[in-house]
């Protein structure tokens, strides 16, 4: 089913410099980039982006990281764009993501995860409106 989802290339990476290497490969397997956009994250847009984690020991801290520095957001559409995303993401903490995945290939340790991905398309579209109105 063709769908939508919302995309953020996080503060480490961008300061790494793999905004270009992770966009390719999104479109490399034909996903669609709808909107894309370098950008800040508002204290505000963390905590309606993240309001399901309010109150757990690393809320704080993801709020701090997500607002550290510039990020990309992006619009990608595509069939069954919400899971090809998060499975091209691969797992939460990179340590534990498949080789393959961009976590496991450019990441190291959760605090620094590299890439957000919508977990659902209800998800999607309200990831969507907070980012892009
Ligand atoms: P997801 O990004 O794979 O959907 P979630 O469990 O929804 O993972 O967590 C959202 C984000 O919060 C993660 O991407 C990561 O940046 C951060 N996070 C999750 N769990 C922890 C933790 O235990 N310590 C520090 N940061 C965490
Ligand atoms: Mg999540």
């Amino acid at each position: 089913m063709e769908q939508k989802t919302y995309v953020m290339i996080k503060p480490d990476a961008v300061a790494r410099g793999l905004v270009g290497s992770i966009v390719a490969r999104l479109e490399a397997v034909g996903l669609t980039l709808e909107r894309m956009e370098l950008g800040s994250v508002t204290a505000e847009q963390a905590a309606a982006n993240y309001a399901e984690h309010e109150g757990k020991p690393f809320y704080a801290g993801l709020v701090e990281y997500v607002t550290s520095g510039p990020v990309v957001k992006m619009v990608v559409s595509g069939p069954d764009a919400v899971a090809v995303v998060r499975k091209m993401m691969g797992a939460t903490n990179p340590k534990d993501a498949a080789p393959g995945t961009i976590r496991g290939d450019f990441g190291l340790t959760l605090d620094a995860n590299i890439i957000h991905g919508s977990d659902s398309p209800e998800s999607a579209e309200r990831e969507i409106a907070i980012f892009f109105g």
